[in-house]
């Protein structure tokens, strides 16, 4: 039998799954948008199928026409990759009813996810520990309502149940604000998901940002990859990440690790999976599952030689994988940087014509990217050019590969935040791995 799967993403993870596919065997058709025609991975795909204009929602988003492409090139399964519509459960239920296996967990899964309050509840019920907070219905008396905020002790943090990856949340740092913040959340969410539910939680206040690679088979049988600190972000997008997590409370990381895989065999959790959690004095607390490929596998590959995305393929195709957790060993440290079309001092993204590039390369060093010299970086979509990837004995060793790849590397014609990498790799707190999610807003960036 052979299979075809659709690719419905685009840049450097839509190349990414097109690798996995030729080593098992599997045909591609890849689809795109009329900003897209010149992308790499359209020359390396069997087929390719343009959706529609460069705006995200008549293109990658556009569900009838990513459908009318599979149905086109009658392909078997669709590959979501990360963003667009890879955690919309209605996508995912309108692929199987229409006979395309979607890549990735059931779309009942994907809803239960991300509804916040289900998810946490599974999570809690399968051992893993949460944030302290409240989940039940918010009484409509304001004193019944400011008593359960003080029972769980100022600050605490307003979410919405619908929100997640940092949208529908507010911290509430005293009892004057907690009626009107409560309002104001209920009403953007309403207006923003279609849902008002809110919770509760104590806000962590200067947590690591940690999270647990998982893999299921769908059939009740689970194992994690070990951890990835994501601390190094910035307005909830990530920088630099790397794996393992180190200088973690080895009892807890246990207990943590082993309640994640309960999670996923209790749900019969199909594919690749992470579970975020906060890291603060030595405890974990489960903010949120993401049900799908995550921007950061490669580190976790890296220092597992666990193919992430073939196992996707091939849980989805039901190709035979070996799921032991004996077989899963660990080797040295990783890191990555993400390379973005951005003005390393202010941010803003820099869309253009890359001149000019060179990319790094040697023992221990990975570059993930869809980007060459002459590429146009269009302006319609996230600004991802490429990820760097060391592998080392060490994590020191880890950050002297990546300077040294970073020395390599040069794109000219358009701005990226290669320098800034360069300016983390040297700082003293990241080389101390002293830094929480706060570090690089509130103290690296204002040196
Ligand atoms: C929190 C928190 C502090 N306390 N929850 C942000 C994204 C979403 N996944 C959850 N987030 C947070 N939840 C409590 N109870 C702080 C954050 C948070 C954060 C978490 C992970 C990585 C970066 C972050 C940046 C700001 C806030």
């Amino acid at each position: 039998m052979s299979y075809k799967v659709l690719i419905a993403n685009r840049g450097e993870i839509a190349l990414r799954a097109i690798r996995a596919c030729k080593e098992l065997g599997i045909k591609t058709v890849s689809v795109y948008s009329e900003a897209d025609k010149d992308l790499k991975h359209l020359r390396f795909s069997d087929e390719t199928v343009c959706i529609g204009p460069a705006s995200p929602t008549q293109s990658y988003l556009n569900i009838p026409a990513i459908l009318s492409a599979a149905e086109l090139t009658s392909a078997n399964a669709i590959y979501p990759g990360y963003g667009f519509l890879a955690e919309d459960h209605n996508f995912a239920e309108m692929c199987e009813k229409s006979g395309f296996k979607f890549i990735g967990p059931t779309s009942e899964t994907i809803q239960k996810m991300g509804d916040k309050i289900t998810a946490k509840t599974l999570a809690e019920k399968s051992g893993i520990q949460i944030v302290p907070g409240y989940k039940d219905e918010i009484p409509s008396d304001n004193d019944e309502f400011k008593k359960i905020a003080r029972d769980i002790g100022y600050p605490i943090m307003i979410k919405a149940t619908a929100g997640g990856g940092g949208r529908g949340m507010r911290v509430v740092e005293r009892e004057e604000d907690l009626i009107g913040h409560a309002e104001i959340t209920m009403q953007e969410a309403k207006n923003g998901f279609g849902n008002e539910t809110i919770y509760l939680e104590k806000f962590i206040g200067n947590p690591r940002h940690i999270e647990v690679q998982i893999v299921g088979d769908g059939k009740g049988k689970a194992i994690h990859l070990g951890t990835r600190d994501c601390s190094m972000q910035r307005r909830h997008q990530k920088i630099i990440e790397e794996a393992p997590a180190l200088n973690i409370n080895q009892e807890a990381l246990n207990k943590t690790l082993i309640a994640c895989v309960n999670l996923c065999e209790e749900i019969n959790y199909e594919g690749v999976g992470t579970i975020e959690f906060l890291y603060e004095d030595n405890q974990f607390y489960f903010i949120e599952m993401n049900t799908r490929i995550q921007v950061e596998h490669p580190v976790t590959e890296m220092i597992t030689g666990f193919d992430l995305v073939k196992a996707q393929l091939r849980i989805a195709l039901e190709m035979p994988i070996k799921l032991n957790q004996d077989d899963i060993n660990f080797h040295g440290h990783s890191l990555e940087c993400r390379i973005n079309a951005e003005d390393p001092d202010n941010f803003q993204p820099s869309p253009g014509t890359i001149t000019k590039m060179h990319t790094p390369g040697g023992f221990g060093i990975r570059y993930d990217s869809h980007i060459y010299g002459g590429y146009r970086v269009p302006p319609n979509y996230d600004s991802l050019l490429a990820k760097i990837i060391t592998q080392a004995n060490s994590r020191s060793s880890a950050i002297k590969r990546m300077l040294s790849a970073l020395d390599e590397f040069f794109i000219e014609g358009i701005k990226t935040n290669h320098p800034l990498h360069q300016r983390i790799l040297h700082d003293d707190t990241f080389k101390e791995n002293k830094h929480t999610i706060n570090y690089l807003e509130n103290e690296f960036l204002k040196k």
